[in-house]
């Protein structure tokens, strides 16, 4: 089969290509501080859906009443959380669930930054500067700002002031939405294209079958058309 026949086949029945996916929650995200914690609580938990629905993490749902299993609250005011995204992804929104606790201790002022290589950072712009207080002792939903597409495979939330506490700033929640940056092979040819055949149309895709063998170009999970369009512009570039 050569180029033209995928190419009409393509356009055939995928027409939208590759700009029709979908903004998603990015998975797996870590989250590491220099701020420490007080309160029992952990960065971890501002991360791993603690206190959301099902406790699993998600971009919209209420965060439930603040506990030290579910909530963040540092031992210092100012400092950094640096979020490992663990992968190359377009930066489309973010969506915060601020400290439902002692609302003293919302963060207020920031400043997010980008990195490529988790070392290096630089300011993001368009970025939310100035983040809203929770409630005191109560559930809350999450504020969505929209970010620029910026690509990054880190994200340092500098914090520079709070709502009052003296000695500790926090969130409750903080989930990113982002387009995986597809990863394909250096070299495209027919074997490459077999590869995806042998894969394709499954849906159990994950890094722990490295995304079925390299298959699903997109980290969707599903080796599909949308891995397949990826396969023939990389070609065609
Ligand atoms: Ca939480
Ligand atoms: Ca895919």
């Amino acid at each position: 089969m050569n180029k033209k026949v995928i190419i009409c086949i393509f356009t055939a029945i995928f027409p939208m290509g590759p700009a029709a996916l979908q903004a998603l929650l990015i998975p797996g995200v870590t989250a590491t501080t220099d701020m420490y914690s007080a309160g029992g609580t952990s960065v971890t938990n501002i991360v791993n859906g603690s206190g959301l629905p099902g406790n699993t993490p998600a971009l919209t749902g209420t965060h439930a009443l603040p506990n030290a299993a579910n909530v963040w609250s540092s031992g210092y005011k100012y400092g950094s959380v640096i979020f490992n995204l663990h992968g190359l992804y377009h930066l489309n929104g973010v969506s915060i669930w601020p400290f439902n606790g002692n609302n003293t201790v919302c963060a207020r002022e920031v400043q997010w930054l980008v990195s490529t290589d988790g070392t290096h950072f630089t300011p993001m712009p368009e970025a939310p500067t100035l983040l809203p207080q929770g409630p005191w002792v109560s559930p809350v939903a999450p504020t969505y700002y929209l970010l620029p597409g910026v690509q990054a495979t880190h994200v340092r939330l500098d914090i520079y002031d709070n709502y009052g506490h003296a000695s500790s700033s926090g969130f409750a929640e903080i989930q990113f939405d982002g387009d995986f940056v597809p990863v394909l092979p250096p070299d495209i040819d027919l074997a490459e294209v077999a590869h995806l055949s042998a894969w394709w149309g499954l849906c159990t895709c994950t890094a722990n079958n490295a995304f079925c063998g390299g298959a699903d170009y997109n980290h969707s999970g599903c080796v599909d058309l949308i891995d397949l369009c990826l396969l023939v512009q990389d070609w065609l570039e």
